[in-house]
């Protein structure tokens, strides 16, 4: 498949913007076994300017459906995708406008639910350096989504221009990109229909994973200065975590194949892809759950969320003792491994495990290399499990934050280290290096052979992780690296800490939003009493905790609980789930244990 690109001639003369039209070799090649889920896209170029008169008439086409409030969320506007059109439309429409109040940085749009059903979608603004989008804007966002008809659209954005400043006339520049879901290509058309009204220029990135349009999002901003993160193609993303895993790992004896269920989903193309830039004689994968033209595939009884929230093997899977094996979501940005114990237990190595594998790793060798001014801190949520924060701090001996669930939170707190680990118990997470670790990294010298090692292998470290988003392909190269590098089954990485027992447990309520949380949302502090009857629950078990928050992606409360056996994590889960249901307006059927 090829970029589409979509840029006024007199917008390209204002601003250097070089799309990435025609990458050598060509990143969007077919791979021979997996069918084109889209039709090849061709160039257009169109020139016309900021007009709330072109907005209207296109707008026309995607009106807001009755009756809906929708809400910017932890990851974006996530729904049934026939919900979808109207958002998608005016999510064009706002990142037009953030690109032209940054200047024409270039802004990007996924298009993806994760690890939702195949029937869902949604859609997500990345923001100039492969973050997500600054919360302010998350309410704009809210808002012009929820405009009713296109005389309140044109409100909304005239508010949003005035409040921001921003000079229409300035350029903009998007780059977009979606998963495997059969609804993306509409979704795309809204999408385009919203850039185009708006006269904006635009890069179709293709089908890719969450994490490789971040990627690309910061590579185009950054070209060409000091901070450049790196070429901005697929190729060159498969390049530079190639190079950088070749590197760590070159002087170590192979791992055994790695069994990689992908959720049926982009991250099977990918893998495969990234695989053979790095060479099979350097790692092996087996890729299993890759069926992404098979209709109701994606997610369905396989991939991260499966695995870590039912805390088994999916079904089918051959994996058996002495096997190592890893789950990638929907969209390829959580990562969690497991294998089968020798008495046939099923063992879970999630988020947590990952993240202090990793730590550990990093502490290491920043003292092997000399360079222990540099702090390494860890960035957890409250689903973290309680054994992993004791093994972090207790035996590690790092700092761990606590800070509410959804990535921007993990990523800014992260930021706040030298090199911050923030991972989600859910496998999404990734390490962080500030700038000023990068300089002494990058300066460092060693004074003995050991510590030049340590110092290149760092530096590759730094090249190896994602710096934009949690990434499964990413984590995945590092987890293998670490292993490689101490040679170490999936066992021995285990031995780390036991996880205490957990379960998560969701309530269907009459209204969600009622629930709020202090404390990094560990406490509730309405309805007003509940908490108090948690803790009274919580009081009664070994090693009990529990706390309940509304989700920010699906329109239920969350209950997780952890205690010292099974049998007592199960009754307090549900114990507390019941407590929600029967005192918070539960609808439908009360929890029942399972
Ligand atoms: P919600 O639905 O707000 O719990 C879920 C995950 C988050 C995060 C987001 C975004 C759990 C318990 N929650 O959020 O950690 O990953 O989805 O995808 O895993
Ligand atoms: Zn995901």
């Amino acid at each position: 498949m090829s970029d589409i690109t979509h840029q006024s001639p007199e917008m390209a003369a204002r601003r250097p913007f070089t799309p990435f039209t025609k990458p050598s070799p060509d990143p969007f090649r077919p791979l021979p076994h997996i069918p084109l889920l889209y039709p090849p896209s061709r160039t257009i170029q169109i020139m016309s300017a900021f007009t709330f008169e072109n907005i209207v008439t296109a707008s026309a086409l995607h009106p807001k459906p009755q009756n809906i409030q929708f809400t910017y969320g932890t990851a974006g506007f996530r729904m049934k995708a026939s919900l979808l059109d109207s958002i998608m439309f005016r999510v064009g429409l706002i990142a037009v406008l953030r690109s032209k109040k940054l200047d024409g940085s270039v802004i990007g749009v996924m298009i993806t639910a994760s690890h939702n059903p195949e029937e869902d979608n949604g859609v997500k603004l990345v923001d100039p350096r492969g973050e997500m989008l600054e919360q302010s804007w998350e309410v704009y966002a809210t808002s012009l989504a929820n405009a009713p008809n296109d005389d309140a659209l044109v409100e909304t954005l005239e508010r949003i221009i005035a409040q921001n400043k921003i000079d229409v006339n300035k350029p903009s520049n998007i780059l977009y990109a979606y998963d495997t879901r059969p609804s993306g290509p509409a979704l795309v058309a809204s999408l385009e229909d919203a850039i185009k009204a708006a006269g904006s220029s635009y890069t179709n990135f293709g089908l890719k994973t969450t994490p490789q349009l971040h990627y690309g999002v910061r590579c185009l901003n950054t070209q060409g200065t000091n901070d450049a993160y790196g070429e901005p193609t697929e190729i060159g993303y498969y390049n530079k975590l190639a190079t950088a895993f070749r590197q760590i790992v070159s002087d170590k004896q192979r791992l055994s194949p790695l069994y990689v269920d992908c959720a049926n989903g982009v991250g099977a193309p990918k893998l495969r892809e990234l695989i053979e830039v790095i060479g099979e004689d350097i790692i092996s994968v087996n890729i299993v759950n890759d069926k992404i033209g098979v209709e109701g595939a994606l997610n369905h009884n396989c991939g991260a969320d499966y695995v870590k929230t039912g805390q088994r093997l999916p079904p089918g899977s051959t994996v058996t003792s002495g096997d190592r094996a890893a789950s990638f979501d929907g969209d390829a940005d959580r990562l969690v491994y497991y294998y089968v114990d020798t008495d046939g237990t099923f063992r879970l190595l999630d988020g947590d495990k990952i993240a202090g594998l990793s730590a550990m790793f990093i502490m290491d060798l920043v003292q092997a290399a000399g360079v222990d001014s540099i702090k390494v801190g860890v960035v957890q949520t409250a689903y973290a499990n309680g054994n992993s924060t004791t093994y972090l701090t207790k035996v590690l001996k790092v700092p761990v934050s606590c800070v509410s669930t959804g990535v921007k939170h993990l990523h800014h707190e992260a930021e706040k280290y030298d090199v911050g680990v923030y991972f989600e118990a859910n496998g999404h997470g990734t390490v962080l290096f500030s700038a000023e670790a990068l300089q002494t990294i990058r300066t460092a010298k060693g004074r003995t052979p050991a510590q030049t090692t340590a110092i290149a292998q760092l530096r590759a470290l730094t090249d190896l992780i994602n710096q934009t988003v949690g990434d499964a392909l990413s984590d995945m190269l590092l987890v293998e690296a670490i292993l490689t590098h101490r040679q170490w089954s999936l066992k021995e990485w285990d031995q780390a800490y036991t996880d205490l027992p957990n379960r998560l447990v969701k309530v269907v309520v009459a209204n969600r939003h009622i629930f709020k949380t202090t404390n990094a949302e560990r406490q509730l502090v309405e309805p007003a009493g509940l908490q108090a009857d948690i803790d009274a629950l919580v009081a009664k078990y070994t090693s009990g905790r529990s706390f309940v928050r509304a989700s920010g992606t699906e329109d239920a409360v969350r209950v997780y609980a952890e205690a010292a056996t099974r049998a007592e994590t199960d009754e307090l889960a549900f114990r507390v789930a019941e407590l929600v249901f029967d005192k918070a307006g539960g609808v439908g059927t009360r929890p029942a244990r399972v």
